[in-house]
């Protein structure tokens, strides 16, 4: 089976590629991304193709010539930087997703878009956040990212299409950065840390997030592709997290390993205001008893890891 990644040069997607590889082969998955630049980086490790999504046709022309039997569209402008632009944010999330679900229906494709923490909002119950609950967000991302999974879901009961998709806390790693999310805090600190000894938080110091390392994420998105249809209760979006923190938390577990470490405070009311939102953390027992989730990484040894990893590139 060929596999096409599209937004393939973001955080989940230039390290989805590799894991894909080791899983398929490496012949079989194709790196797809706006950015020409990006698109060459890529090439390095991977079959490699300029695209814009929004392009139906020239996708088509992509997952036609190619065979491609499963989509991840990892396309989107995420939470804080959708706020800035929300027509943009639509038009850009929403316009990949519908080009997505048409092409995977006519090329009999199974479909993965990864859905959020951000489809919740202020009435979503916070704490043990169920599967199934209230879903009005407050944030233009949190809108596509629900529209996403009705019409996903609507895709599969209407038209039998093969789509899936979990619901990603703040993702965690040491590749390619994060860009414009909420809680980029989590990856920044680690370098603002290593390169600098101090770190000013835009996130108010009691507000829990899940958050998950990328193993865990990278796992998630081909242990759900690859589980037995006749398994799954629910399809679009499962809740999956591994861990749940708050800033005060993770720069304690930080500043037990680095004790010169340094943090403050300086809240951003766009990101104060969405992750209030968000739950603190959610029940992801349908994906455990559906397909087997099950993660391996927690708090502290996220931290050694993430440490070490970023240390020997600060290093470099
Ligand atoms: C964001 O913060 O916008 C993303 C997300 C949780 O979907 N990382």
């Amino acid at each position: 089976m060929n596999i096409l990644v599209v937004g393939a040069g973001g955080q989940i997607g230039t390290e989805l590629i590799p894991h894909l590889q080791s899983l398929y082969g490496e012949d079989n998955v194709i790196a797809a991304d706006l950015k020409k630049d990006v698109v060459e980086k890529l090439s390095e490790i991977s079959r490699s193709v300029v695209l814009d999504a929004l392009d139906v046709n020239a996708y088509r022309e992509l997952v036609s010539k190619n065979k491609i039997g499963r989509i991840y569209n990892l396309v989107a402008l995420l939470s804080a930087t959708g706020e800035k632009n929300p027509q943009l944010a639509w038009d850009v999330n929403m316009g990949a997703l519908i080009n997505s679900l048409e092409l995977a229906r006519e090329f009999n494709c199974s479909l993965f878009t990864p859905s959020s923490i951000g489809a919740f909002g202020h009435s979503t119950p916070h704490k043990n956040t169920p599967q199934d609950t209230i879903m009005q967000p407050n944030t233009i991302y949190g809108v596509c990212k629900v529209s996403g999974e009705l019409l996903s879901d609507y895709y599969y009961t209407r038209f039998g299409v093969d789509t899936r998709s979990v619901r990603f806390p703040g993702i965690i790693s040491n590749g390619a950065l994060p860009g414009g999310g909420t809680t980029d805090y989590a990856v920044e600190v680690f370098y603002e840390i290593l390169k600098t000894g101090h770190y000013t938080c835009p996130i108010p110091e009691n507000t829990y997030m899940d958050m998950m390392y990328m193993p865990d994420a990278l796992r998630a998105c081909t242990d759900l592709m690859d589980a037995p249809a006749e398994k799954l209760i629910h399809r679009n979006s499962f809740n999956v997290t591994a861990m749940s923190f708050n800033p005060k938390e993770l720069f304690a577990a930080i500043k037990k390993r680095v004790p010169e470490a340094t943090f403050k405070y300086e809240i951003d009311p766009v990101k104060d205001k969405i992750s209030a939102s968000w739950p603190d953390n959610m029940d992801d027992s349908c994906a455990r008893d559906e397909w087997g989730w099950n993660p391996q990484w927690l708090l502290d040894n996220m931290v050694d890891d993430m440490l070490t990893e970023i240390g020997k590139k600060v290093r470099k």
